[in-house]
């Protein structure tokens, strides 16, 4: 029987890669559907057939094909699945350490989100013609927001919010990792010893690897611009490896 939970998106997307690393860390299986952001071509993220059930044209989304229920936005995903599921491991039941995670949640949309946009997507994607304005103004946030994790959240704890990996870890690390040296080679953390400490602890979590290997694949990008055919495999060996993941995974 196939499988009713299905998670639209591509493994190359930093909140596909939180929604993935999730289901995996819990060995709870699905379906992986291949749908590409920003297209509006059969199979992407913009075309009609995608909007009608997911309007803001976003991945991740997902859908559980036995009850029909859709939903967009990566912290919802995953605030949805951990109540679903009782992951109270990763989204705690009491309701301040709750609030926590969720207080992070919500600033991540800006400020450590900008990593991508500030970082990332300007030399990955050429095409969208960034102004320099607009990256100046990404870079001093995250500035600002590595400053309040490295001097804040991070000098207390040693996961975000506490001394418990959340998914609030998970999804600041698909942002921050990604800049790492031995991924996009975009940042350089050596001032951060608070954040370098975190990104070494968060390494060590179950299917950091195979959640990364579209990264691991795509390489250093911080003197040259991937080719296209580059970001291309390197989200299809993503892909093959979340599918031999899931083939082996024996759902609780
Ligand atoms: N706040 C959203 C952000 C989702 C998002 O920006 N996804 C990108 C891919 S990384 C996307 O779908 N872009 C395509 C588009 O906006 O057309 C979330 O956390 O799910």
């Amino acid at each position: 029987m196939s499988n009713p939970l299905i998670v639209y998106g591509v493994p190359f997307s930093q909140p596909v890669r939180a929604v993935l690393w999730l289901m995996l860390y819990k060995q709870k299986s699905f379906e992986l559907a291949l749908i590409n952001p920003g297209s509006s071509s059969e199979g992407g993220s913009r075309h009609p057939d995608y909007l009608t059930k997911f309007p803001t044209g976003t991945i991740p989304s997902i859908e559980d094909k036995e009850s029909g229920f859709v939903l967009s936005e990566s912290h919802a995903i995953m605030c949805y699945l951990c109540n679903k599921n009782n992951w109270t491991d990763l989204y705690p039941s009491n309701h301040e350490e709750r609030a926590k995670v969720d207080s992070y949640l919500h600033l991540h949309h800006r400020n450590v989100r900008e990593a991508s946009i500030g970082l990332v997507a300007p030399k990955v994607r050429k095409d969208l013609n960034f102004s320099e304005d607009f990256l100046k103004i990404s870079q001093a946030n995250i500035e600002k927001a590595f400053k309040a994790l490295e001097n804040g959240w991070l000098a207390q704890s040693r996961f975000l919010t506490g001394d418990n990996l959340t998914i609030a870890d998970m999804s600041a690390y698909v942002e921050i990792g990604q800049l790492q040296s031995k991924f996009t080679n975009v940042y350089d953390f050596q001032p951060l010893p608070n954040i370098t400490r975190w990104l070494e602890e968060m390494n060590q979590v179950a299917y950091h690897d195979e959640v990364h290997t579209s990264l691991y694949e795509l390489g250093d990008i911080s003197s040259e611009a991937p080719s296209m055919e580059t970001i291309i495999s390197a989200n299809k060996k993503g892909f093959v490896v979340i599918q031999e993941q899931l083939a082996s995974m024996k759902d609780q």
